[in-house]
């Protein structure tokens, strides 16, 4: 849209936009590209200045994706030039930004716009969105693509504010502080620590890591991406297509060990501690170093070189939880202190305790934060009950521990597109999904997870809401929740007002 159409709307003065999408990671760039090509007038309002949500908030030293890029990428854009098997953050980055030139999507593209308030109104039957500068937007449905890990998570330590030191988050990576010859601690061993430990090991003059979980790692056996290969893909594409469905045929056929076969998980398990016993020759730093919960339970982390660097005589891992902070450092939960100059809350995001990251008001006023205060819920990991025309992009349950998250935004936004096709065919203005339908296919899945991997593996993860229900992943193939969002079925939805 151009600027002075985005304007016009903004008055009121032109129609709704059929799609209002908030934010720019991968559900908003994919809904973009997919709404241009279907000719749609879309407009996306994203808070930063730049586009690629996660993959452009976490820059840390060592930040790469654990899925291999080929399948990590949109199917209709395809990227021949990867330049290894699991790229590093700036080329992610690059690569959506590409994506948007090459869509021809960044006329549609509001920076610097943060939303603060999305309203339904009833009588015109349309979305109204604020942002922080105070003007407003008005379309006929809104997209949620704010992300499930957005918001960082501070870890809770009493005194944090004491520190005297340099303190951040990992998605919040201060570059400007020099970390060479300087006293640096980690908090956390999820995926974004035991990429970042690495990464900053020999620089630092001393690095504490603090754990209070092991996580199961795998061998991540990342390669460069010949230039042979590269050519193949320019030349070829079906041969990059292949790779790309024989990964995620490898990816999803983890799912089976999950749901139907324990005895693969711990096939895998027993390989895993052989992997640990080769990589690490202390018994002291092994048996720390080995969780006592079932694999999967946590997502399982992939790294080649995170034990390598517990090796190096600078590196020091304390299996203990970090409870306190000083003006000089932090106190383990072993009464420890131990003296930091710099810390990194490597703590991860908070998930499964909030909505949106701001109001959304539905039908009758009801609040969209509110209603999911006691966990959130959705039909089909995509709409809510009283929410009409809204359109939660990686939604409740469509979390994958095991594959791609793009191949789920992709079903989603083909879902998106029935929706408002479905709509149109009907002359009907909105629709949402009916309470009851709604209330069955949440407490099929939690029955589904109740005895799962994820939920009774004997772990605590991100995974799980404070009383104890999973509403964050997808319980089966991933497939077949694509085929539940292959069409729009009116029987599971509601019919509201007519098109004028
Ligand atoms: O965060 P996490 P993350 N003292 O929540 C620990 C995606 N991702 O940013 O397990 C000591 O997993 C906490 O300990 P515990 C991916 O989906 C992908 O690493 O709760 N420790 C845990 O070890 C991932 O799952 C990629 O006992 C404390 C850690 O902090 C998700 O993001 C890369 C503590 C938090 O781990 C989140 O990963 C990075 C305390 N007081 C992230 N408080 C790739 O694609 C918390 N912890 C590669």
């Amino acid at each position: 849209m151009k600027a002075s159409q985005l304007k016009q709307l903004q008055k009121g003065q032109t129609d709704l936009l059929d799609l209002l999408i908030v934010g720019s990671g991968f559900s908003g760039l994919c809904l973009a590209l997919q709404m241009q090509r279907a000719g749609k007038r879309w407009h996306l309002v994203e808070q930063a200045a730049s586009l690629g949500g996660t993959w452009r908030d976490n820059h840390y030293p060592g930040a790469a994706c654990d899925i291999p890029s080929n399948l990590y990428s949109i199917s209709f854009m395809p990227n021949p030039e990867w330049t290894r098997l699991f790229p590093p953050q700036a080329e992610i980055e690059a690569y959506m930004n590409r994506c948007a030139d090459q869509g021809g999507i960044r006329p549609g593209l509001q920076f610097n716009a943060r939303v603060i308030r999305a309203l339904w109104n009833e009588t015109d039957l349309c979305w109204r969105v604020t942002l922080a500068d105070g003007s407003e937007l008005r379309a006929r449905a809104l997209a949620l693509g704010t992300g499930g890990l957005s918001r960082p998570r501070m870890p809770q330590i009493e005194g944090l504010e004491r520190f005297a030191g340099t303190l951040f988050h990992s998605a919040r990576w201060r570059h400007d502080v020099d970390l060479a010859g300087k006293k640096v601690g980690v908090i956390g061993t999820g995926a974004s620590a035991i990429q970042i430990v690495p990464a900053i090991a020999a620089q630092c003059g001393s690095l504490t890591l603090f754990q209070r979980t092991p996580a199961w790692i795998v061998p991540r056996q990342d390669k460069a991406v010949s230039a042979e290969t590269q050519a193949l893909y320019r030349r070829r594409p079906w041969r990059q297509r292949l790779n790309r469905a024989l990964t995620y045929a490898r990816l999803e056929s983890r799912m089976f060990a999950f749901r139907s076969a324990p005895w693969l998980l711990k096939l895998a398990q027993g390989q895993v501690l052989k992997f640990i016993a080769a990589k690490v020759r202390d018994p002291v730093l092994r048996r720390q170093l080995t969780p006592d919960y079932k694999i999967g339970c946590k997502r399982i982390l992939l790294s080649d070189d995170f034990y390598r660097a517990l090796r190096q005589s600078n590196v020091r891992l304390v299996n203990q939880g970090v409870v306190r902070a000083t003006e000089h450092g932090v106190i383990t939960a072993d009464g420890q202190e131990h003296q930091l100059d710099v810390l990194v809350a490597a703590t991860g995001f908070l998930v499964t305790d909030a909505g949106a990251p701001f109001e959304v008001i539905g039908r009758d006023g009801v609040d969209l934060n509110q209603v999911w205060s006691a966990g959130p819920q959705a039909y089909l990991g995509t709409t809510v009950a009283g929410f009409p025309n809204l359109f939660v992009m990686t939604g409740p349950n469509t979390g994958s521990g095991h594959n791609s998250i793009i191949y789920i935004i992709e079903a989603q936004t083909r879902f998106v597109l029935k929706a408002l096709q479905a709509l149109d065919r009907a002359g009907v203005a909105a629709f949402e999904p009916r309470a009851d339908v709604q209330q069955r296919y949440n407490a099929d899945l939690q029955k589904r997870l109740a005895g799962s991997v994820w939920n009774a593996g004997g772990c605590s993860s991100w995974y799980l809401a404070a009383d104890g229900s999973n509403r964050v992943l997808w319980p089966d193939y991933t497939f077949r929740l694509r085929r539940s969002l292959s069409s729009f079925d009116w029987q599971a939805f509601h019919a509201i007002g007519a098109t004028a």
